[in-house]
This record gives C-alpha cells, structure tokens and sequence, in this order.
C-alpha cells in the first residue's frame, strides 16, 4: 500500500487536505487513515515538544504507526509538519511513501490566522503569551527538494488540492 507524508506549516491544509482525501478514498471503496500529529501529541508523543529532537522523534513515531497500517493494507496520510529534510528522507527510502509538500506562503497563513498561533508566535520576547519555536517564525522550516508532489495551498482552491492528490495516491498505488 501507500503512506503519504505530509510537509508544510501549521495551517497549510494539512489535516483539511487530510480528511477530505481520506473521505473521498473511502467513498471510492479504499481503506485509508490519517494519523495526524495533532492528534497523537495528545497521547502517544505527549511526552515531545518543539526542540530539533523531539519534533524529530515525533516523525519517526507517526511513521512507525502509519508503516503498522500500512501493513494492513490501508492507504496512510501522515499529516504533520516534518519540518527536516534529513528525516523526511530517512523516511521515503521505503518504496511505498511518497512525500506531499503543501507549499503555502508564510505571510498568507499569518494573515489568515485562523488559531490565532502566528499572532502569539510573533509576539515580543517578554510577552507571557508568546509561542515560542514556533516553525517558520523563529523555528526552522527546510522546504523539500524532492517532494514527489506540491500543492500550492494558498493559490488554488481546496477542491483542487483534494482532486490532485486523490489522483496522485490513485496513481501511485502499487500494482
Ligand atoms: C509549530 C506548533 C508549535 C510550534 C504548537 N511550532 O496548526 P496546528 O498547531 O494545529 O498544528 C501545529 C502542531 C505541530 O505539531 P507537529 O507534530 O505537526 O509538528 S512537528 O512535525 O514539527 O513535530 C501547531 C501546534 O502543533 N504547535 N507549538 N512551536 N507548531
């Protein structure tokens, strides 16, 4: 089967993407589930947070839930941010991921906001309130070099997104 590993900022459609891809799969009659890193902060990675080296663990432990359902023989969409190139290669040197980069511009997402995250992320050092490390404000965000497919988020419409990557995991099902 296919594991599809998301890359892109917080609010760049990812878990939207996500489960309008998995509704659309399933009605389709395909066996698909997302494992969205929101999610399992709560429980399985609750003990990470932002630093290099938790955000990396948290990959790889999404990773080795989506590889289990995989198994399974169910399409995975890993819906997280993967900031790092290093893990995200790690990652698609098994045959069956593809990586999927929803590229969209850090200054729409700040404008769009909708949590509110960019706002706090950008607050002075000595507010209370303010996110720190936060991922493409004073956190790094290594854009990928070899995504096998990019979405422009803030350019086209949702439905388009959805169209394009059901097609692309359509076509990249193994035979
Ligand atoms: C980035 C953060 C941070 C920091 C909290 N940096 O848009 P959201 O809110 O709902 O999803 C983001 C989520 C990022 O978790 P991931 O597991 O995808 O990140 S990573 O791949 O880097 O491990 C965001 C929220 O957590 N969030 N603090 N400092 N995003």
């Amino acid at each position: 089967m296919i594991l599809i590993q998301f890359t892109g900022l917080s609010g760049a459609g990812k878990t939207t993407l996500a489960e309008n891809v998995c509704d659309l799969l399933q009605q389709n009659g395909y066996e698909a589930e997302i494992v969205d890193g929101d999610v399992y902060r709560k429980t399985l990675c609750r003990d990470l947070g932002f630093s290099k080296e938790d955000r990396c663990e948290n990959v790889r432990r999404l990773f080795k839930v989506g590889r289990d359902i995989v198994k399974e023989n169910k399409i995975v969409l890993m819906s997280v941010i993967n900031p790092y190139e290093a893990v995200r290669n790690e990652i698609r040197r098994n045959n069956f991921v593809r990586t999927v980069f929803l590229d969209c511009s850090i200054g729409n997402l700040i404008e769009r906001d909708p949590k509110g995250l960019y706002k706090k992320a950008l607050l002075p050092e000595n507010n209370a309130e303010k996110i720190k490390n936060f991922t493409g404000i004073d956190d790094v965000y290594e854009r990928p070099l070899n995504a096998d497919l990019v979405l422009k988020t803030d350019l086209e419409p949702l439905s388009l997104s959805v169209q394009k990557l059901y097609r692309f995991i359509i076509d990249n099902l193994p035979t």
